[in-house]
């Protein structure tokens, strides 16, 4: 195995090996692990096709089309496109770019928050992978695709039990030519809290080294000292700082003042002057309507000298209205899908877009075709998803009234049915939008969104009006998330936290008014290495700290997982899913160049110890597998 493992190193095949190539490389030393990859994989398949997969009821395997891809010539060169420019010139070089265009830039979120969005985030990479090239090909004049962060991170182990950073190398190979961008939530990463200062820059970091060129960076609460850490970071390793203010509100509703044009303009001031490179309109519920919008960016473009990127969401079914308004204002990019994954929760269409800014000057470069031959694609595979489907059958303009972001719309519905207010959604959204007002009228965005949500529903659960809370809140048991909140653990709101409230919520508890991360212990690395390799009795890699520094549980369950099934990520996704029809065959990838065929012969009786036999055919040869059925 050690020889196998030095003759196939890819430094070892570059030819680039010198007398230390053997101490310097100790992953010649990881053999593989008893259990063969066949056995594992077929362990897979069988448990979800007797079981289920875990969130989907258990049912037939849907039939599928075969999917289509683009008609491309993958053997010639992407052209060239923004990455090209990030590497030759440098962020400034790629500001300077934007700048020069007339026409309006694209970013396409397929690739995360369209999916995120509608799908619960569980796009799987094989899917991504697959029409990877011909993305790249197709539609090069991009400004940027957005691939990663957000709820991709923790969604790809926990769910999808795949590995994200392994996405994140896949697509970038597969993609050389357009800028990636991510979603990162400040001081709070990938996750839901706040972490320590060194695990921030230490992902920074790891992310631009695997691939991400643009960072959006966005606090919950608009705090801007959550947030200049990361952008500090971004600018270090030499990449794109786009710092986002979110916007809440409605800039020309006289009745809401808190977040006026003028909070904007200052809030734009400082984060071109804490070093971004691009400012960010994240308007993530789609509250930005399109007179607004005019206003808001035509005020911006006159505030700050660096580009302005727009994003939204289209839940109103007003989002390419406002864009079309905010491209005449001015704006230099914004964030569409691709028409298959767009829409309501999600961004609004990018094919759309095209006709509507058709024989206007600033119509973006593409071509519709490309746009067309791509949308086919992900018509097919978004069928894939359907059990994860938000089920919102029309746009939604109540949106404007309780401000409820994109992502969460569903996700609170789901919550709440979860705990049994499934016949109370419109009690729900109503109290979403009181909680809100009770707590000062916050920004609301991942995680604060969740704080008022989490609210909300123990709100109506408890019967409970406002006015229980502060005549009564001594002896009520507030949510965690709530009481964390109010502790300053997210940072601090704009204006602060209404202090009666606060009082109430804390029961003599002392908030904190600096910033988390500076308070926090450094996470020690090298001590979770150590710790892990003991764990898991294997060699993990420095990636691997971070991801469970992020998430210790969901990164330990993963690799649980790992060990009994394998990688599961080269299954097609009507497998992962739904696992095998009775005689049904599939391919099923397990390294480049290296294909098994595996047919389901049958399925044995159930055994009184709860065990089934599982009868495949691995590359023609008989195997079975024995698993409990759980039914
Ligand atoms: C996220 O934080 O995941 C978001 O998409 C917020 O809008
Ligand atoms: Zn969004």
């Amino acid at each position: 195995a050690f020889l196998e493992n030095v003759v196939k190193h890819p430094t070892f095949l570059a030819g680039n090996v010198n007398t230390s190539f053997i101490d310097s490389t100790p992953e010649l030393f990881v053999f593989p692990k008893s259990l063969d990859r066949g056995t594992k994989m077929l362990t897979n398949i069988a448990h979800v096709t007797v079981n289920g997969f875990p969130g989907i009821k258990k049912m037939k395997k849907p039939v599928f089309n075969r999917l289509k891809l683009p008609d491309v010539k993958l053997s010639e060169k992407a052209p060239d496109g923004t990455k090209q420019i990030l590497d030759q010139e440098g962020p400034e070089g790629v500001v300077n770019w934007i700048k020069s265009q007339k026409e309006v830039l694209l970013t396409d979120t397929t690739y995360r928050d369209a999916h995120q969005s509608l799908l619960a985030t569980r796009m799987r990479t094989h899917d991504l992978k697959k029409v990877a090239e011909h993305t790249s090909r197709l539609l090069p004049e991009l400004f940027s695709l957005e691939v990663w962060g957000g709820a991709t991170f923790d969604t790809a182990y926990r769910f999808l039990k795949e590995d994200p950073w392994e996405r994140l190398r896949v697509l970038r190979k597969k993609i050389p030519n357009i800028l990636f961008q991510m979603l990162l939530r400040g001081a709070n990463a990938v996750g839901y809290k706040n972490y320590p200062d060194n695990l921030i820059k230490r992902f920074v970091k790891e992310a631009a080294n695997q691939g991400i060129d643009v960072f959006r960076i966005f606090d919950s609460l608009n705090w801007i000292p959550g947030m200049t850490l990361a952008i500090d970071s971004v600018r270090e390793n030499g990449k794109l700082a786009e710092a986002a203010i979110c916007y809440t509100g409605d800039i020309l509703d006289p009745s809401r003042t808190k977040y006026d044009i003028k909070y904007y303009q200052n809030m734009a001031k400082e984060l071109e002057a804490a070093g971004a490179h691009i400012l960010a309109i994240k308007d993530m519920a789609g509250l930005l309507k399109p007179e607004a919008a005019y206003r808001l960016i035509s005020t911006l473009k006159e505030t700050v000298d660096i580009p302005i990127h727009l994003h939204t969401h289209d839940t109103s079914g007003n989002g390419n209205y406002m864009y079309a308004k905010a491209v005449e204002a001015g704006v230099d990019i914004i964030d569409t899908a691709i028409e298959a994954l767009s829409g309501k929760t999600s961004q609004p269409s990018l094919n759309s877009l095209y006709y509507a800014l058709d024989h206007h000057e600033r119509r973006p470069k593409i071509n519709p075709e490309s746009l067309e031959s791509l949308n086919h694609y992900w018509e097919d595979v978004r069928k894939y998803y359907a059990p994860f489907e938000n089920g919102m059958k029309t746009s939604n303009s109540e949106i404007y009234k309780y401000e409820m972001p994109g992502g969460q719309y569903t996700n609170l519905q789901q919550q709440a049915q979860a705990v049994g207010l499934g016949d109370c959604w419109e009690e729900v959204k109503d109290m979403y939008r009181r909680v809100n007002h009770l707590f000062g009228d916050i920004v609301k965005v991942t995680p604060s969104s969740k704080v008022v949500g989490d609210m909300a529903l123990y709100m109506v659960q408890n019967n409970l009006t406002e006015d229980d809370l502060y005549e009564k809140g001594e002896t009520l048991d507030f949510p965690d998330s709530v009481i964390s909140f109010f502790k300053g653990d997210l940072g601090q709101p704009y204006q602060g936290f209404p202090k009666e409230l606060q009082r109430i919520i804390l029961k003599g508890q002392k908030p904190i008014a600096d910033r988390p991360g500076k308070l926090m212990e450094p996470v020690d690395f090298s001590s979770i290495k150590g710790m892990l390799e003991e764990k898991l009795n294997k060699k993990v890699t420095d990636l691997d700290c971070l991801s469970y520094a992020l998430y210790p549980k969901v990164f330990l369950e993963y690799q649980q997982f790992c060990d009994m099934y394998g990688d599961v990520s080269v299954l097609d996704t009507p497998t992962f899913f739904y696992g095998l029809r009775l005689g049904e065959e599939v391919e099923v990838e397990i390294e480049e160049g290296k294909t098994l065929i595996v047919k389901l012969v049958s399925i044995g009786q159930p055994q009184k110890d709860g065990t089934r036999t599982i009868y495949f055919e691995l590359n023609g040869q008989p195997r079975e597998v024995v698993i409990k059925d759980e039914n």
